[in-house]
């Protein structure tokens, strides 16, 4: 039987030329990861606190490769084989967000490894959303953007071939890993040329800017690749400085000793030139905002009761400053957010007493006394009295309000729609071909195994 190489090494793969095909795309990515590079190499040189808590939870190697990605695609069957071709690459759907509420006609999961080693082997993950055309208030129109993306094939003959073969097999070899990853790649190219109409363009522009690019489109490109950065304001200051303009505001929580959840910026898309096919098969020139930038900072991830605190504190101050924030009130939406935020502990042994964010468990090498054994029941005390102790576990995932938040920013504000219609998870998992995994329920069970293994180890006298 021939030998295998790891979805790791093929996600790994797939990651590096995706990110080396952004960078010949969109220069300013490039910029980018140089400036993220300087602030983290700075941030750890400052913080050896923080140096030796990466180390333990095993991020500080991926630190420099890790990134997500995101796309938006048009129909059903290409949701469905797009989960095939990621679950080649060891990536799995994560979460279900629903973006109508926020105006923006998507909904969407995340794909990305689901095991710790994995993850940190290679934390490669995309945000993947679905056009909801249901949502397309005028009929004609949805039934040409129907027909439009009926005609299109997002996958190469090649991809699908080794989609096939993986499934079969179990796996790739070296070799036809290589060409998949180059196959799979090409989906998510970016196309000069439309096969649509500058007409038909405009039209669905007019229903929304998300619409018109996943429909006039080939394939779903992809529209930004976010490195992650230990220190988020360093970046938003830098980027200006770089001449790069920033958002207008930082998504997520505030600025913090212990971050928490995920704080994201980006800078505006690009105007990039386009060919359109006119009916009579002439090409017409016109233009296309779609692919940005966006960098983010990692923080612990939270608990149920975390995200309910969370969720509380981020409407009270959008409602104190009476809906979204701007650029001219950013700094009353800052002050007031990092007010409203001092109702949630920043220290980590408090959050975890109040269960507030899940953590990485460690044995500490003080054995018990003779005799004695731990267990579930005795997880505080034994952290408490130096038995046992903890690291904050990453926010592996992604922010409904966040991702509305950079959508917006990049499509224009001047897209403002109400969609009323309800989410629709058991949809969406209809033509994903699978349920997604549960976010939540994910770190509760990894936080578990990492505290059975200290009891293990403890009960073991080691
Ligand atoms: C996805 C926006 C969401 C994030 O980081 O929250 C996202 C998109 O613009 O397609 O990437
Ligand atoms: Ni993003």
């Amino acid at each position: 039987m021939p030998a295998f190489v790891s979805c790791e090494f093929i996600r790994n793969r797939f990651s590096t030329i995706m990110s080396e095909m952004y960078k010949e795309e969109v220069p300013l990515y490039g910029d980018l990861l140089d400036l993220v590079h300087e602030v983290n190499d700075q941030a750890l040189a400052d913080a050896p606190a923080l140096q030796s808590q990466l180390e333990h939870t095993g991020e500080l190697s991926r630190l420099n490769m890790e990134r997500h990605g995101a796309i938006r695609i048009g129909k059903p069957e290409e949701l469905f084989t797009m989960r095939r071709l990621f679950a080649v690459m060891g990536m799995f759907p994560v979460g279900y967000y629903d973006l109508a509420p926020a105006g923006v006609p998507v909904h969407s999961t995340a794909f990305r490894a689901l095991d710790d080693t994995a993850l940190n082997q290679s934390p490669f993950r995309v945000f993947t959303s679905l056009l909801r055309l249901d949502l397309i208030t005028d009929e004609q129109l949805r039934a040409d953007a129907e027909a439009i993306l009926e005609q299109r094939q997002i996958f190469t003959d090649g991809a699908l071939v080794l989609i096939d073969k993986a499934e079969q097999q179990g796996g790739l070899t070296e070799a036809e890993a290589e060409t998949f990853v180059h196959e799979a790649l090409e989906t998510f190219r970016w196309h000069q040329t439309s096969k649509v109409s500058r007409e038909m363009y405009e039209a669905l522009l007019n229903q929304h800017r998300l619409i018109a690019d996943v429909v006039a489109f080939r394939g779903p490109h992809i529209n930004h690749l976010t490195p992650r950065t230990l220190d988020i304001d360093a970046i938003q200051a830098g980027m200006s400085k770089k001449g790069i303009p920033p958002k207008d505001i930082i998504e997520g929580p505030p600025r913090r000793q212990c971050p928490i959840l995920l704080r994201q910026t980006s800078f505006k898309a690009l105007t990039e030139t386009v060919t359109f096919t006119a009916e009579n098969g002439e090409a017409q020139t016109g233009e296309h905002k779609a692919r940005f930038g966006e960098i983010e900072q990692r923080g612990v991830a939270v608990t149920q009761k975390g995200q309910d605190l969370y969720d509380q504190l981020l409407n009270e101050t959008r409602a104190a400053i009476g809906g979204h924030p701007s650029e001219e009130n950013a700094e009353k939406y800052y002050r007031l957010l990092s007010e409203k935020f001092t109702a949630f502990p920043d220290d980590h042994r408090e959050m975890q007493a109040q269960e507030l964010a899940y953590f990485h468990y460690f044995t500490t090498g003080k054995a018990l006394p003779a005799g004695k054994t731990a267990s579930r029941a005795d997880v505080n005390d034994l952290l408490a009295e130096g038995y046992l102790s903890i690291e904050p576990m990453v926010y592996e995932d992604f922010l409904p309000v966040s991702a509305a938040g950079i959508f917006a920013s990049n499509l224009g504000d001047d897209d403002k729609k109400e969609y009323n219609e309800t989410s629709n998870q058991a949809l969406f998992e209809k033509h994903l071909g699978q349920p997604v995994n549960n976010l939540m329920d994910w770190y509760e069970a990894m936080q578990s195994r990492s505290i059975e293994a200290c009891l293990q180890q403890l009960n073991a006298g080691e």
